[in-house]
């Protein structure tokens, strides 16, 4: 009696502490399901690395559990330890890669518990690739989202965006402060309401990529949205919906681009329709005139076949930008400084960008590759420097991947241009992958303290980028497996053990900073968005469980430093997730 009571407390106290949790009484084993056996929680594809990380101090042994049939399927040892200067956690590996069979299962420490259940299957990211994508459709402006399409998050529409205001920092000539224009449709940027060109720019870069990568696998992909009946891959459609709003943002009278369509300040957290503020097009900049330019200029190439008459435009669109931003190379967004001229002061996202060498390489790479006039060539550099990892403020690779893309395509390109570019990325992530198994997680990502940055999971999913870049390239496994681990760390192998997938995996963010998420706390909130993640700026200054930068994350409404979504996140890692399936899901 004594003893099963000290134990019962025992358990209770290990509960308590969030050490482990119970499962439900419906699986068969009685183990507890400990927290600390980190895994991908969808699972893992037969032919492929299978690795979970376990935060233990002891070499033990572990077995893999058939689930169905009750019964050990594998055995193995868990590794030596590993750790990284930044965390005090040391952790070991459970590496059972050999085993190929499909079925659900768990990992078991014998005697102490398991992990929660995952899968071994073909195509076991499918449904993920395909939520990473709609998770764009719930993000529409100017339209309702009907049951039949957006089911338990259908909702009225919002922002029309056909009486938006010219802002004074905004006046020109021909569309003086207070000029009505319209500038509807879109995305919203993220857990706000604002439409921003230069973050839609890398977000459409990087989604058009994916097509450009991988057509036929795109081609193949339903997502369920109001065109989906018609010949053009859904993808597409949806890159749409936010190319016909960005195209209005051109002034037509001489080619620059507004920065962002915004409220004066952040909406409260309701319902878009209820969010009815004031809307202005603000400051016309020479990063958004460029973005702009380069993402018009990707998209004739990529919409030729489906929207011939749109192409043109766009091409017209991207050509009337460049020229705008040749007479006007270095008009920066300066928000502090434009609040004391204008009125009404804006408070919204910035994406301010003090460094635009980036933005004129990328525009000027996409002219070309569509063009194959030889004066965008004119400014690029000799020496190309190292590779950077795309983020909003650098898409100067956006632009280097197409050369690359289209290099078969491209025949007055400096000599050795492509050489000298496909040596930097594969430079980069050989680095990469040789530190990958040093490190705690096993992953790319979080090698060091530097890709803890806010929206740190969009680092993880452009590494992976990088890294499926350097697969096409040279087609060698070791690539395109670490592309899957920077997926095992987003969907929980990590310093956390969240999936950071809203309605993926056991254990996901359930209150993102997303207002169509947080006005309607009843429902679960909308699905298929990644989160920022670990930020150890912890800006929003929430009630953080830890201030390790691994760990710097918190699943609170409040915490938009490190639990917002946003576009510029959901495109990597919507291309991550997809350009996996379609390499590896078809295996
Ligand atoms: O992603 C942006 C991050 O790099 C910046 O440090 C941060 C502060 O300026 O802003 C982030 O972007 C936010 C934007 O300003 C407004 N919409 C939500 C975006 C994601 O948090």
């Amino acid at each position: 009696m004594i003893q099963q009571h000290t134990i019962c407390q025992l358990l209770i106290g290990l509960v308590f502490l969030g050490l482990i949790s119970f499962q439900s009484a419906a699986q068969k084993s009685t183990l507890p399901i400990l927290e600390s056996i980190r895994l991908n929680q969808l699972g893992f594809y037969p032919e492929q690395s299978k690795i979970a990380v376990v935060l233990s101090a002891e070499s033990r042994p572990f077995f893999i559990r058939d689930t169905k049939a009750n019964r050990v399927v594998f055995e193995g040892e868990l590794s030596e330890t590993r750790s990284v200067s930044f965390s005090p956690k040391t952790t070991r590996w459970a590496n059972f890669s050999d085993l190929k069979e499909s079925g659900t299962f768990v990992l078991e420490l014998p005697g102490i518990g398991e992990s929660y259940t995952f899968e071994i299957k073909s195509q076991v990211h499918r449904a993920l690739g395909q939520a990473a994508i709609k998770a764009f459709y719930y993000q529409r402006v100017s339209t309702d989202l009907p049951e039949e399409y957006a089911g338990l998050w259908a909702r009225a529409a919002g922002h029309p965006d056909n009486q938006v205001l010219v802002h004074a920092s905004a006046a020109s000539p021909e569309r003086p402060e207070g000029t009505i224009i319209s500038a509807p449709l879109g995305w919203y940027d993220a857990g706000d309401y604002n439409k921003y060109i230069v973050n839609s720019g890398i977000t459409m870069g990087t989604l058009m990529g994916l097509y450009e990568d991988f057509p036929g696998y795109v081609k193949n992909l339903n997502l369920d949205i109001p065109e989906s009946q018609n010949q053009v891959p859904d993808l597409l459609d949806e890159i749409r919906w936010n190319l016909l709003w960005m195209m209005d943002m051109q002034d037509p009278h001489d080619g620059g681009v507004y920065h962002k369509l915004t409220t004066a300040n952040f909406e409260g957290m309701v319902m878009p329709h209820e969010a009815t503020s004031q809307r202005y097009v603000v400051a016309k900049s020479t990063a958004a005139t460029l973005d702009f330019a380069a993402v018009m200029a990707q998209a004739s190439r990529v919409f030729k076949d489906y929207y011939p008459d749109m192409a043109i435009s766009c091409l017209k669109a991207a050509e009337m930008a460049w020229q705008w931003a040749v007479k006007h190379p270095n008009v920066l967004y300066n928000q502090n400084e434009m609040n004391k001229m204008y009125f009404p002061a804006i408070q919204t996202g910035a994406y301010g960008d003090r460094n635009l060498e980036d933005e004129w390489l990328w525009a000027a790479s996409e002219l070309y590759v569509s063009t194959h006039n030889l004066k965008y060539l004119q400014n690029f550099p000799g020496d190309i420097g190292e590779f950077s990892l795309p983020s909003w403020g650098n898409v100067k690779w956006l632009g280097y991947y197409s050369l690359i893309r289209h290099r078969d395509h491209l025949n007055s390109l400096p000599e050795g241009l492509i050489a000298k570019l496909t040596s930097s990325l594969l430079e980069t992530t050989e680095t990469y992958i040789k530190s990958a198994s040093q490190h705690s997680y096993h992953t790319v990502m979080g090698q060091s303290a530097r890709d803890f940055v806010w929206g740190s999971n969009s680092v993880a999913a452009n590494q992976g980028i990088a890294l499926i870049q350097s697969y096409l390239l040279t087609e060698e496994d070791k690539f395109l497996k670490h592309a899957i681990g920077n997926l095992d760390y987003i969907l929980g192998r990590n310093a956390t053990g969240f999936s950071y997938v809203t309605g993926f995996g056991h254990k996901s963010p359930k209150n993102p900073h997303h207002r169509p998420s947080e006005a309607e706390p009843e429902k679960l909130p909308v699905h298929g968005f990644l989160v920022g993640g670990p930020n150890p700026g912890q800006q929003d200054k929430c009630d953080y469980p830890s201030d390790v930068p691994d760990e710097s994350y918190v699943d609170l409404t409040c915490s938009y430093a490190s639990n917002e979504i946003a576009i510029n996140w959901n495109a990597p890692f919507a291309y991550l997730v997809n350009a996996i399936e379609a390499l590896e899901g078809v295996k």
